[in-house]
């Protein structure tokens, strides 16, 4: 059993726990469970294997929490959870996913109209039997229906740092198929798009029956779907299918071209081709009869007098207009990152301790790290009052001064109060190194509440950043309503920085706000928000959305050394 796998029971546990209403500090301790398992970079089956060593070891494992592994990893299941699921069918979890739509509201339509899947509940919407409701309306109704697509999606559509996960061990799994010559991953996948649909894998193979048999040998997968000449497609138990395609060495270029897409970035790129009299396929570029490129990607492009595009950048908006003006931008990579701006520790709802989380930062190559934990609004986080902020911050001025080369930045993430304002005053914020501020509550508020509350913190002197812009949550909630356009000139005015939150979930601002950001001059932060330590190694996922924006090293504030970063803070 892998570690997302028990990741995805605890996450189950939780929205089931949710379901029956039981204490949110019970959900909350198995969501943080399986946000530390699916972290956690060694398989905990190693650790349970191995006389030697305990999970109760692990930060944020105790000894209740490892039992459940253990028994998972034996016999894989959980009673708990069994019990659970004889309760609460678990189709009925799907509602939990439509936004809006919490655990009281979905158990209320479960238990008085017998709804338990999310097609019935579309059908229950439409047939306005859940307006008449207790605690419903009309207006509830629409927008959950509305809002439908996002729950059903959720089932079809892999965050991209899970299709990583598999893509990397599919990868590693067919390496050892002597038949391959080539192989690359395409699509969406390799564009870095948030979610991807299902994976498209090239390959350049000897035998083709050699490739496709070692692919249904892969230990994920349920089903294969279709098997042919040169194409098979299967389905995983992640629910991804991949599709694979054997194509010919001569071909490769042009079909990693074409397969890679966007879709719309194809259809320029054919319509360029016909000005010059050309045409473009998965096979090569053709003049005529005669193929004048297709065995390598940037004989493609350079037949065209096109750079040979980063994936990142392939969806039609500016590239094109870039390469015209010969100003492709120099695209920020994971090596330029310096330091992290937003992280947690045991101190609210993290699990690792400061010294543990400096380790971890220092270790990847970091050289600072802001600790941003919470403020007490977030009483579900166990965020700090005043007191508790300042102990923590000597603390970090005790542990700085036995660090060379690497700093601890003392920090908070402020709420943004539901009435306006922060959480903390501007005195005790004014004494801090770095200060993101985020909207946490009230995300039910209209468009001109949370747009004023975000300005009015950007407007604060003592603020940083605003973490997580948009507070969108990838296949479970939309964005709440902000005029973005707004938001991104009062960053500009005041000389605020705007945060990408590299959590695979938020990638928060997204590809296209980060242009947006870029267009009006502010500075872009990408922060993992890790609340252990291998959470710091979202940072990647964060690069790779910062890249589809267009964003170079210059664009953003955590490239800069300490020393720089301080001047550009002392903008505010
Ligand atoms: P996904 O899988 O929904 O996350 O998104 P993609 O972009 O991976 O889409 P997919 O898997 O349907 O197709 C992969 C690429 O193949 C796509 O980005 C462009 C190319 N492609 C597929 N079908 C067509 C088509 O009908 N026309 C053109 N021009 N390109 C296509
Ligand atoms: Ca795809
Ligand atoms: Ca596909
Ligand atoms: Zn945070």
């Amino acid at each position: 059993m892998t570690n997302a796998e028990i990741a995805a029971v605890f996450d189950r546990i939780a929205d089931l726990l949710e379901f029956q209403d039981a204490n949110p500090f019970r959900v909350r301790a198995y969501r943080n469970a399986a946000r530390t398992i699916g972290d956690y970079s060694e398989p905990l089956s190693t650790v349970a294997a191995d006389a030697d060593r305990k999970l109760t070891d692990i930060a944020g494992i105790g000894k209740d929490l490892a039992e459940k592994i253990a028994t998972l990893i034996e016999t894989g299941s959980v009673p708990m959870l069994d019990e659970l699921l004889a309760e609460i069918p678990e189709s009925v979890l799907g509602m939990l996913r439509v936004p809006g739509l919490g655990p009281k509201r979905a158990a209320t339509i479960y238990r008085e109209l017998g709804v338990t899947s999310l097609d019935e509940l579309a059908e229950a919407c439409r047939a306005h039997r859940v307006r008449d409701l207790k605690g419903f309306g009309a207006k509830t109704e629409e927008s959950i229906l509305r809002d439908i697509d996002i729950a059903m999606d959720a089932g079809n559509r892999l965050l991209w740092a899970q299709a990583d996960a598999i893509a990397q061990s599919l990868r590693a799994h067919l390496e050892s198929c002597q038949s391959i010559a080539q192989m690359e991953f395409a699509g969406s996948y390799r564009r870095g798009k948030d979610t991807v649909g299902d994976l498209d894998l090239l390959v350049v193979a000897a035998d083709e029956t050699e490739v496709m048999d070692r692919l249904g040998a892969f230990e994920s997968v349920r089903e294969v779907l279709l098997r042919g000449s040169t194409k098979m497609s299967v389905r995983l138990s992640q629910g991804l299918q991949v599709d694979l395609r054997v194509v010919p060495a001569e071909s490769f270029g042009a079909a990693l071209q074409y397969f890679t897409g966007s879709k719309e970035h194809n259809v320029v790129l054919r319509g360029m081709a016909r000005g010059r009299g050309l045409k473009v396929n998965e096979y090569g570029v053709f003049r005529g009869e005669e193929r004048i490129a297709g065995q390598a990607e940037e004989d493609v492009y350079a037949a065209l007098d096109l750079p040979c595009f980063a994936p990142e950048l392939r969806e039609a908006r500016q590239e094109f207009a870039w390469a015209a003006a010969g100003e492709m931008p120099d695209l920020i990579q994971l090596s330029d990152i310096r330091g992290d701006l937003h992280a947690h520790t045991d101190w609210s709802d993290g699990v690792a301790t400061i010294e543990e989380m400096a380790a971890a930062a220092r270790e990847r190559g970091l050289k600072y790290l802001a600790i941003t934990d919470h403020s007490r609004r977030a009483t579900i986080a166990n965020g700090l009052d005043a007191a508790r902020l300042r102990r923590q911050w000597a603390e970090i001025d005790r542990i700085n001064s036995r660090l060379k080369g690497f700093t601890i930045l003392k920090g908070v993430e402020v709420d943004i109060l539901e009435r306006g304002g922060l959480d903390f005053d501007d005195e005790l914020l004014a004494e801090a190194d770095w200060v993101v501020a985020s909207v946490h509550f009230g995300q039910k508020q209209s468009r001109e509440q949370i747009t004023r509350r975000v300005i009015d913190a950007l407007a604060n002197p003592c603020v940083s950043a605003i973490a997580h812009p948009t507070g969108r949550l990838l296949g479970e909630r939309k964005s709440y309503e902000i005029d973005l356009d707004a938001v991104l000139q009062a960053a500009r005015d005041h000389g605020k920085i705007m945060e990408l939150n590299a959590h695979p979930k938020r990638l928060d601002l997204d590809d296209v706000a980060c242009a947006a950001a870029k267009n009006y001059g502010v500075p872009i932060v990408i922060s993992t928000d890790a609340h252990n330590m291998e959470g710091l190694g979202a940072m990647r996922y964060g690069v790779v959305q910062a890249r589809r924006g267009g964003l170079t090293k210059a664009d953003v504030a955590n490239t800069r050394s300490l020393n720089q970063l301080k001047k550009l803070l002392s903008r505010r």
